[in-house]
C-alpha cells in the first residue's frame, strides 16, 4: 500500500495517474494547500520542501520500515523502478526518457506555475513577468511540439515523461495556451487523456479534498511512521 500526500493540481495529478497506471494499491490523504496543510512539521517531515505531492510506501521491496519520497519526478522514477515499467532499462533508452523527465521537472512545469501565477494569483498585474513566462511557455510548448512530431509519446513509448508532462496541459487555461498552435500537443493531449487510467488518475480524490484537517490522533499514526523512517533513512 502507498499514501499518495496530494492536492488536485498538476503535480498531484502526476502521481495518482502513474499509481493507476501501473496498478498499484494507495490511499489519497488530503493536503490542503489552500489551507496551508503543507506547511504543519508532520507534513514537512515527509515533505521537506513543503509542497505537494509525497508518498510514503508501507511496503518498499526492501522490506525495511515505510520510505518517505517526495518531489514528483523522484516518486515516478521510485514507482517505475519498483514496478519494472515505464521506464525502459536499457542506457540509451532510459536517458532519453531522463532528458524528457528533467526538462519537465526543471522547464516545462517551474514555467507554466509562474506563469499561471503572474496570470491569476499576483496582486496586480505587472506585465513583464507575464510576458516573460508567457514567451517561455510558447518556446517550451515549441520544443514539446516538436519532439512530438512522428511520435506517439514523447520518447516514442508511453514512459514516465508523459505523465509527468501532460498533466500541466490540462491546466492550459488557466496559462491562457491555445494548443491548436501546437497540433502534435494536442495530438498527444487528446489520446493521454483519453486513458481509462489517466480519467481515474486525475478524479483520485475529488470525494476528500474537502476534509476537515487531521486531529491529532490521525496526524501521529500518519507523520510520526514517516517522520521516524525518513530519519533514519537520512542517518544510514
Ligand atoms: N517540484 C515539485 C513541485 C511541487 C509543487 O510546487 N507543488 C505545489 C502544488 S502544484 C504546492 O504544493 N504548492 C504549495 C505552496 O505553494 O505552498 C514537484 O514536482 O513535486
Amino acid at each position: 500500500m502507498i499514501e499518495l500526500y496530494t492536492f488536485p493540481t498538476p503535480n498531484g495529478h502526476k502521481v495518482s495517474i502513474a499509481l493507476e497506471e501501473l496498478d498499484l494499491p494507495y490511499e489519497v490523504i488530503p493536503i490542503n494547500i489552500a489551507r496551508g496543510d503543507q506547511l504543519s512539521p508532520e507534513f514537512l517531515a515527509i515533505s521537506p520542501n513543503g509542497r505537494i505531492p509525497a508518498i510514503v510506501d508501507l511496503e518498499p521491496a526492501d522490506a525495511g520500515p515505510p520510505l518517505p519520497i517526495f518531489e514528483s519526478g523522484a516518486i515516478l522514477i521510485y514507482l517505475a523502478r519498483k514496478t519494472g515499467q515505464l521506464l525502459p532499462n536499457t542506457p540509451r533508452a532510459e536517458a532519453e526518457v531522463m532528458e524528457w523527465v528533467m526538462w519537465q521537472m526543471a522547464n516545462f512545469g517551474p514555467m507554466l506555475g509562474q506563469l499561471g501565477h503572474f496570470r491569476r494569483f499576483a496582486p496586480e498585474p505587472i506585465e513583464y513577468a507575464i510576458g516573460r513566462y508567457a514567451d517561455e511557455a510558447d518556446r517550451l510548448y515549441g520544443i514539446l511540439d516538436r519532439q512530438l512530431e512522428g511520435r506517439d509519446w514523447i520518447t516514442g513509448d508511453y514512459t514516465i515523461a508523459d505523465i509527468l508532462t501532460a498533466p500541466w496541459v490540462s491546466f492550459r487555461g488557466i496559462h491562457e495556451i491555445e494548443i491548436e498552435r501546437y497540433p502534435n500537443v494536442e495530438r498527444w493531449w487528446n489520446a493521454f487523456q483519453e486513458r481509462p487510467a489517466v480519467q481515474r488518475g486525475l478524479h483520485a480524490g475529488s470525494d476528500r479534498w474537502a476534509a476537515p484537517p487531521m486531529d491529532a490522533g490521525e496526524k501521529a499514526r500518519r507523520f510520526l511512521r514517516g517522520a521516524a523512517s525518513g530519519a533514519s533513512a537520512a542517518k544510514g
